[in-house]
């Protein structure tokens, strides 16, 4: 199989960092790409261009973290997701949430200047610090112990090593149970080797 991925994608660290926890290295080869340019190598083999991609051994095309980590689980057992616990996944989708408007956000501040919308940075902006107050009581609950799941995944991509992003986003001070816990989950193997570079 193949990953194609840029190396600072948070979306493609759930994946390759998924990878680690299956123990599918072997199997699997991460291949680095670059994303937004009309010669992308992703638009060969993925018409929406976006990354992760995974190319099953039979050809078939994935896209979409979740459904790629859903199906590299089903490849072997033991299954690590517990895709019917509903608890877990309303979580996945709130740590999504955070990233999908991290991601609105930085795709913002990257645009020239004048540009740029201050009133959609001020709205990002507040959803993250809202929803990084919510994870920072759930986390002290203990929502995201216990065995691996794509909530932990998620949320952990979303925030480790990336401190400061998007746009100078300072969450720890505030939030220190969510901070520890940031720090705890990406001492894990799968998340030190998939730290983003520089
Ligand atoms: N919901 C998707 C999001 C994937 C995504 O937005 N990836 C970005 C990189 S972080 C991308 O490929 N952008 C390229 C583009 O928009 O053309 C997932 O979970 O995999």
């Amino acid at each position: 199989m193949k990953v194609l991925t840029t190396l600072t994608s948070p979306y493609g660290r759930i994946v390759r960092a998924f990878i680690i926890e299956k123990g599918f290295e072997d199997r699997t080869e991460i291949v680095p790409t670059v994303t937004r340019t009309p010669d992308t190598p992703v638009l060969d083999v993925n018409p929406s261009g976006r990354v992760p991609t995974l190319i099953a051994d039979d050809g078939t095309m994935f896209e979409e973290s979740a459904l790629i980590c859903a199906y590299l689980d089903s490849l072997e057992d033991p299954q690590v997701l517990a895709p019917d616990d509903w608890n877990v996944r309303i979580l996945e989708a709130r740590a999504r949430s955070m990233l999908d408007g991290f991601a609105v956000w930085v795709r913002e501040v990257r645009r020239p200047e004048n540009e740029q919308s201050p009133s959609i940075v001020a709205h990002e902006k507040s959803r993250a610090h809202r929803l990084a107050g919510v994870f920072d009581k759930l986390v002290a609950d203990g929502a995201f112990d216990g065995q691996l799941d794509l909530a932990q995944l998620t949320l952990g991509c979303t925030l480790h090593g990336r401190d400061g992003k998007p746009d100078g986003f300072d969450w720890r001070g505030s939030n220190p149970n969510l901070a520890a816990w940031v720090d705890r989950f990406g001492s894990r193997k799968s998340m030190q080797e998939t730290l983003p570079p520089g």
